[in-house]
């Protein structure tokens, strides 16, 4: 038998698509995009520290709403919710989760792990911060970094029960980093075009709940959308978070698609393995001082 050029042209193929099918590099892709107009950020008074104010040239905006020009929302945590009686099994990723402290600031501003994971604080300032877990189910954590320290300190060991909850700097009290903490791995924070991309190593095929998490527009009521994975892989529909959520809760809590809801027009009762939702109410507090 002659191979024509085409035919080898499409075992070629054949054999890349499937070295590029491996399950290890699938995930449940989307975009979250915020709709409406979001409130004006505030400005961050950092008079407080002139060594604070010193490192920036320009204003700093508070981080609780992060949008894009087109309304690309980061900064949001999107999970698998389990099946009620249900849980996850997945590995502990590797990859510790690193929070820096530079120029007065927490970066990344939100962060989400599974327990266990490592969870590493690095100070790229050359004075004092202190890591101040306000957690309510996990043990809290009071480190202080007087020094520029590039390698961290690991506070993982102390994240073992699935929460969210507030890390703040009890010298600066504009500082605040909000971690969510998980019992399986699949979750991601979408970045500053709204994409995030959760992997799926481990989770077989079926239809899940998404639940949505954003510290202000979302704190208290996480939204919830469907999806299917397929081979590992699921593309989501954008993703559509109101910019005044009480406004539309009044109204209807479906978007367009009919597919996204508040979780809290769903009537579930005990819930049995949805990540608990304080941080806002420990935000409030952190920022009166509390
Ligand atoms: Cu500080």
């Amino acid at each position: 038998m002659k191979l024509t050029v085409a035919a080898l042209f499409a075992a070629a193929a054949l054999s890349v698509a499937g070295f590029a099918a491996p399950n290890a590099s699938a995930q449940i892709t989307g975009k979250v995009m915020l709709q409406g107009e979001p409130p004006q950020p505030q400005e961050v008074n950092m008079a407080g520290d002139p060594k604070c104010a010193a490192l920036h040239a320009h204003p700093i905006m508070d981080e609780a709403i992060v949008a894009g020009d087109k309304g690309e929302l980061a900064n949001v945590v999107v999970s698998i919710k389990p099946a009620e009686g249900k849980t996850l099994k997945g590995e502990v990723p590797k990859k510790p989760v690193v929070i820096d402290q530079k120029g007065c600031q927490y970066s990344p501003h939100v962060v989400a792990m599974m327990v266990g994971q490592d969870l590493v604080f690095t100070n790229s300032d050359t004075f004092a911060h202190n890591v101040h877990s306000l957690a309510f189910d996990n043990k809290q954590f009071n480190i202080a970094q007087p020094f520029k320290d590039e390698k961290g300190s690991d506070r993982g060991a102390d994240v073992k029960t699935p929460e969210r909850f507030a890390v703040k700097c009890d010298i600066h009290p504009w500082m605040l980093v909000q971690v969510n903490a998980f019992d399986h791995p699949f979750f991601a924070v979408s970045n500053e075009k709204g994409e995030f991309s959760i992997p799926t190593k481990g989770l077989p095929d079926g239809k899940y709940e998404l639940e949505i998490w954003q510290e202000k527009l979302l704190a208290e009521t996480p939204m919830t959308q469907e999806v299917e994975v397929k081979g590992g892989k699921a593309k989501v529909p954008d993703i559509k978070v109101p910019a005044n959520p009480d406004k539309d809760k009044k109204a209807d809590a479906t978007d367009a698609k009919g597919d996204t809801k508040l979780a809290s027009a769903k009537t579930k009762s005990g819930a049995c393995c949805s990540v608990k939702s304080k941080a806002q109410a420990i935000a409030s507090a952190a920022a009166q001082g509390k």
